[in-house]
Formats: C-alpha cells, structure tokens, sequence
C-alpha cells in the first residue's frame, strides 16, 4: 500500500476520482469521513493506494473555501462571464458574483464575451477595471482573449459562472479542447432527468469548471455591514466617511456617496451594493424577530 496527495476532479455515487501527479485514482471515502465533512469536488486529500490500483480517501486537507451549489472546494478565480450582448449583460448579476467571490476569498474576474456582437465591448470592463478588477474581452467565435484566459489558470482553479447563454460552455471548449455541450443543456437534461456532476478538468497547468445554474446564487452567507468591503472601490475609501462604519447609504458626509456624484464611482456599483444591502439587512431583520 502506497499512499500520495492530489485533489478530487469528480464525485459519483460514494466514488472520488482523485488526480495525483498524473494519475486519476479511483477512490472510495471512509465511513468516518464521509458522516463528519462530506470530500467534495475540488478538496486535497490524501489517499492510500492498494495493490489493484484503487483507494481510499483518509484525509480531507484544511478547505481554503467552499461554494455550496454547485458544492466545490477551493476556487482561486471566479471567472464572471457576460456577453456583450445576447443576452443584455446583467450588470447587477455580475456585481452580485464578484461580492460573493470575495466573500469567500476568491478572485473576480470579469470577462465580457460575445465582443463580436458590438462594436465597443469596453464600457463594461471600464467599469469593473476602475472598480479594481481585473477584466478581459473574450470571443467564442474568434478565439479572442483565450490566451489570456488560459493566462489565468496556470497553477489555480477557476470557475466559470454567468447567466446561461452568456458563452461558458463556448469558452471551456475552447480552453480544454473536449466539447461541451453548448446551448441551453439544462432544459432539456430536467428532461431526461439525467443528474449534471461538477467536475474539474485539467488545462493549462490549473483546472477549470463550470457552475451552471450559480446565477442564481443566494448572498446568504454576506453580513449587511460587511458588504462595503467586499466592493473593492468602497473598501478602498473605508475611514473616509465622516461616520465610522458608515453604510454609506444614507449618513452625512459619506465620502462614497461624494465618490457617486462626481462619477469616480460607477452608479451602476453603487445601485447594485444599495440593493444588496437592503436585501441583506431585510434577512437579518427578519431573522432577528424569528
Ligand atoms: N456571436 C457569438 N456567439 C457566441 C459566442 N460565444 C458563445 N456563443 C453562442 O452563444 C450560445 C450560448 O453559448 P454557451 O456556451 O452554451 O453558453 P453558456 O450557457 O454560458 O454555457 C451558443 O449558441 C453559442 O454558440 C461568441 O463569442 N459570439
Ligand atoms: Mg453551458
Ligand atoms: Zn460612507
């Protein structure tokens, strides 16, 4: 019995596949481990290796991070993805999923796709670059910004997230070089009631997934008064407000509200994090008077 370290790519029915090196290990869990922290897809284990050549997870190293749907462990990079149109970028999703990620501890990054479709694709990535992003313009159908995404993933794991027909799949193909199903899958696999399983594939000296469906991600996890931090152009400003801990939404002197009015913050930011936090304090308030 040998045993090695490497990271679950895909889970089904009880059963791990784990990358070591460059071997997939198919891998049972214990018992044990499985009832107190359930090996999700994207967590460094370390396994034992038998003489058939499979194995068991013993170990689940420490999580730098955890999505919940889909469930997966250790994202560095939150790859937003919007079309430049086809569908209408949704400004408000995307400020949503750059918030989550840095709730979590994971770069956002936003790629604005479909750049074919438009003549200036810039107007959207102005915004999140002047915000603190890092941003690029991409195409499916010219193979424009791939290098720059491939860029991104050496040594990281990146998730694709976005409305559904913004390009994902589109991008991953093009990333990977297998063939994802393009075009509205989820439809019809409700159909066929056929179950969609995260995986991690391996390109570019990091891996990539894809998380259909995150869009419609809760921001359950997010404290009303910590949202300010997690806009990297507010937090930037923290201590600038006449009032400490200011939620800049209302008080005096608020130096992002001044920011605001004279167009050094987007106001598209700033109605995306006002929405927010209503939402988020409308929760805490309501599970307050529970
Ligand atoms: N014009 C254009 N169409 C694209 C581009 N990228 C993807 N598409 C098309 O947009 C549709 C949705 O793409 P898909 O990759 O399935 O999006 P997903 O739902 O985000 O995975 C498909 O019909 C693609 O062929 C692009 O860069 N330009
Ligand atoms: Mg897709
Ligand atoms: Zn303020």
């Amino acid at each position: 019995m040998t045993s090695a370290e490497g990271t679950i790519v895909k889970g089904v029915g009880g059963n791990y596949y784990i990358s070591a090196g460059d071997r997939i290990i198919e891998c049972s869990a214990r018992g044990r481990l499985r009832r107190e922290l359930a090996p999700t897809v994207g967590d460094r284990v370390s396994i034992n290796i038998g003489r058939d050549g499979t194995g068991s997870i013993e170990k689940i190293l420490p999580r730098r991070n955890c999505l919940i749907r889909p469930s997966v462990a250790n994202i560095d990079i939150l790859l937003v993805v919007c079309a430049a149109a086809s569908p209408e970028p949704d400004l408000g999703l995307l400020d949503k999923l750059l918030a989550i990620a840095a709730c979590k501890d994971i770069e956002g990054v936003v790629c604005v796709n479909k750049t074919d479709l438009v003549s200036d694709a810039g107007s959207i990535t102005d915004v999140y670059r002047r915000a603190g992003y890092r941003t690029l313009t991409a195409c499916a159908k010219t193979g424009e910004g791939l290098d720059e995404i491939c860029g991104l993933i050496k040594g990281k794991t990146v998730a694709f997230a976005g409305l559904s027909g913004v390009g994902k799949s589109s991008l991953l193909s093009l990333v990977t070089g297998r063939s994802l199903e393009v075009g509205d899958v989820s439809r019809i696999e409700r159909g066929r009631h056929t179950t969609r399983h995260v995986e991690l594939i391996s390109a570019h000296g990091g891996y990539v997934l894809d998380t259909p469906g995150f869009s419609r991600l809760e921001v359950e996890g997010i404290k009303a008064q910590e949202l300010r931090l997690l806009f990297p152009e507010m937090k930037k400003m923290e201590g600038q407000c006449r009032f400490r801990g200011c939620t800049h939404t209302a008080e005096p002197d608020c130096a992002v509200i001044s920011a605001v009015e004279k167009g050094e913050i987007a106001a598209s930011r700033y109605d995306s994090y006002k929405e927010m936090y209503g939402v988020l304090k409308g929760i805490k308030e309501w599970e307050e008077k529970k």
